[in-house]
């Protein structure tokens, strides 16, 4: 009976836990603390980080975890390297839920960028009215610019833009609130990272509507792994053994 350690804070994740609970499946779901009141899950949570490979390897003994589902987010580079290093370590299975990247569709003005400081470049010189729904980490990249930023963070937090607005909010978001949000703020740009799945999707979708440009930044390398695209595919593979959908 597999027991399984499942590595979240996504829209995926969820769904996951969803479907490992259903199903009856021996799971424990992982939170990094990130934020101060994560969303329940049908599974016992554990919160915090492991302690880098070796704490996620001992992790996986101790809890004589079977098999890892890496649901994270693509931009949560770091944990998924972690659990590549850890799982060949301790011989443990691993399949990664992954969504798709998000690719343009007609009407959009995207400029796709390879990291945050291509972003910041692509800035216009002049002054803009930014939407940088990026989180709170990594902003600093941004100060001393001549543009008003507008922020959304999940929970209140100090930040290092002067003058910009903040909102907290937790997605997933609706393409309504965010055409609503960025009229209400003259958003003259967009500032994204290609984080797929439609939690984050709605502000591109409002961007279209409004005929913005989007700077999107694309996701960070990460070490090859088996990956699922769907929690139906992980559920056969846990159960069958399946091999993996070879991600692209
Ligand atoms: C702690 C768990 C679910 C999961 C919901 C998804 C959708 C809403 C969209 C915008 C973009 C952003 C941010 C975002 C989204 C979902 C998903 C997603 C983007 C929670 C959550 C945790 C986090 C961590 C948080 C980061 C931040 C990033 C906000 C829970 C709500 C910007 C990513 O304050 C902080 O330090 C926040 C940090 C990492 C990125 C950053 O650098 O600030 N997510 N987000 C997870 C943990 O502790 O392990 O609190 O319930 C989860 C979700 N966030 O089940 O419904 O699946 O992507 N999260 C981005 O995509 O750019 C918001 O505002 O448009
Ligand atoms: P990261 O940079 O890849 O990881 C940094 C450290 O945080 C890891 O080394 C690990 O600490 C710990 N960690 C990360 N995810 C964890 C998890 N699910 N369970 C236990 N420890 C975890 O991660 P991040 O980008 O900060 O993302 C943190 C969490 O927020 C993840 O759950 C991710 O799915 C979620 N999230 C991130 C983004 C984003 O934009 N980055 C967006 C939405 C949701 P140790 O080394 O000590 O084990």
């Amino acid at each position: 009976m597999p027991r399984v350690l499942l590595l979240g804070g996504t829209s995926e994740a969820s769904a996951m836990a969803r479907a490992l609970a259903g199903a009856g499946v021996e799971a424990v779901f992982s939170y990094a603390g990130r934020t101060a009141s994560p969303i329940a899950q049908p599974l016992p949570v554990r919160i915090g980080g492991f302690g880098g490979v070796e704490g996620l390897a001992d992790y996986l003994r101790e809890q004589a975890i079977t098999h890892l589902v890496d649901a994270t987010h693509p931009f949560a580079a770091q944990i998924s390297a972690n659990a590549v290093a850890a799982c060949a370590q301790t011989s443990t299975a691993l399949m990664a839920l992954e969504r798709e990247a998000w690719a343009p569709q007609d009407g959009d003005d995207w400029r796709i960028v390879p990291d945050l400081e291509a972003a910041v470049a692509a800035l216009p010189s002049d002054p803009a009215r930014v939407f940088l729904a990026i989180g709170r980490q990594n902003l600093e990249a941004f100060a001393g610019l001549p543009h008003h930023y507008l922020l959304r963070f999940v929970d209140p937090a100090p930040q290092p833009l002067s003058g910009a607005s903040v909102v907290v909010d937790r997605g997933p978001f609706t393409v309504a609130g965010d055409l609503a949000l960025m009229q209400a703020h003259g958003i003259t740009h967009v500032v994204a990272k290609n984080a797929g799945g439609s939690g984050a999707a709605a502000k591109l979708e409002a961007a279209r509507r409004l005929r913005l440009p989007v700077i999107l930044i694309e996701r960070p390398f990460v070490p090859a792994r088996p990956v699922c695209r769907s929690v139906e595919a992980v559920m056969c593979w846990l159960h069958a053994g399946a091999p993996a959908e070879r991600g692209v």
